[in-house]
């Protein structure tokens, strides 16, 4: 069953950030939506809890840079 998080992404400053974090985090296996507001530095990522954790996620946010951090 595929759930949805919300992520802070502490850090992005135009909407290249924001894409690069959607793509980055759309290229993991088990999401199947990432969208990520560049203004509220919030990203709602939908995936399987059985193919992908919230570390990897969030892992996948820091590696392009950012910090991120667990919402909801
Ligand atoms: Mo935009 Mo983001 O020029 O690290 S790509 S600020």
């Amino acid at each position: 069953p595929h759930v949805t998080a919300e992520l802070g992404v502490q850090g992005m400053h135009c909407a290249s950030c924001s894409t690069a974090v959607e793509k980055a985090l759309r290229a993991l296996p088990g999401v199947s939506a990432a969208s990520v507001a560049l203004l509220n530095g919030c990203a709602q990522v939908t995936f399987s809890r059985t193919e992908v954790s919230v570390a990897q996620l969030m892992e996948a946010v820091e590696d392009c840079g950012f910090d991120a951090s667990l919402i909801s």
